[in-house]
């Protein structure tokens, strides 16, 4: 089991750890952390609040997608902030997550993590952890922003539904050891309260700098499938606004804000 007191007493060592996870919940079983944390936004909780849960029933990704969820054995967390910036920059809060993400498990376990555009962390070419904003506005308060985190820690390959176990892995599969759950949490709210200060003070060009520093996806030939399109290209920069920009095979550009892209392998003649 998670020990939210052990959680707690360490976040309250760092102030701006502390300024995110002012309370820290946990609960055994939940359908969707983010569902509660959307549904106390709702209610005026104010930000800083922690919702984890040991195992989800109806754990969510993007697109109405789902997120498997056993119990006891990973990582499954929603933050409620309340942050001052514009809505136009939540997106880069996906961003400042993953980089997050990196850096506490890069930290916490020697593997070296990569980011695929826009949300997920990857290790060893494989899906680790995932990352769901959602917000909620009631009008009267600042809006609320809702970031659910999910990552695979100490799963083993056969716990994994065999559609997932080509795309799917975990931390304990990379590292052949199990890991401490609460010592990644923490690195993890710690380094989640470094990068929102980032942003907080306006410097989302360390923020991208970083981005870029550990993307999986860069210089890659991808196909990108967006609400609207699907197209190839080649994955050149993300840009200030987090948007991935893509050059096209007639060498035009084309800028993509919502979207899935996939890694190709390149053919070579
Ligand atoms: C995501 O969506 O990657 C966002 C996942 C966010 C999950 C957290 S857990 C805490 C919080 N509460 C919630 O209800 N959700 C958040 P997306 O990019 O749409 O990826 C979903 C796809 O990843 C699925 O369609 C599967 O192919 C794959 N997938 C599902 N479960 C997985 C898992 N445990 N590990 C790796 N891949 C998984």
């Amino acid at each position: 089991m998670l020990d939210p007191e052990k959680i707690k007493e360490r976040c309250n060592r760092r102030p701006q750890t502390r300024e995110i996870a002012r309370e820290v919940l946990l609960f055994d079983s939940v359908d969707s952390t983010n569902r509660i944390a959307l549904e106390m936004a709702s209610m005026g909780v104010p930000g800083g609040m922690v919702i984890l849960a040991e195992a989800q029933e109806k754990g969510r990704g993007r697109l109405g997608r789902a997120w498997f969820s056993p119990k006891g054995v990973n990582l499954y967390l929603s933050l409620l902030l309340r942050p001052y910036q514009e809505s136009r920059e939540l997106p880069l809060f996906s961003l400042a997550t993953s980089v997050a993400l990196v850096k506490a498990i890069e930290a916490e376990t020697g593997l070296a993590p990569r980011i695929k555009w826009p949300n997920d962390v990857l290790v060893n070419d494989k899906k680790v952890a995932g990352i769901l904003l959602e917000s909620e506005s009631d009008g009267a308060q600042t809006p609320s922003l809702v970031i659910g985190i999910g990552v695979n820690v100490n799963m083993e390959a056969d716990d994994f539904p065999p559609e997932l176990r080509p795309i799917a892995t975990s931390l304990k599969i990379a590292l052949e050891k199990p890991i401490d759950r609460d010592d990644l949490l923490i690195a993890l709210l710690d380094a989640l309260a470094d990068q929102f200060l980032l942003l907080e003070e306006g410097k989302k060009g360390l923020l991208i700098e970083s981005v870029n520093r550990y993307s999986q996806t860069l210089g890659k030939k991808v196909r990108v499938d967006t609400p609207r399109q699907a197209f190839e290209g080649w994955a050149e920069e993300i840009e200030e606004d987090g948007a991935l920009r893509i050059r096209l095979g007639d060498g035009s550009r084309r800028k993509i804000m919502v979207g899935d892209i996939t890694h190709l392998r390149e053919i070579k003649n």
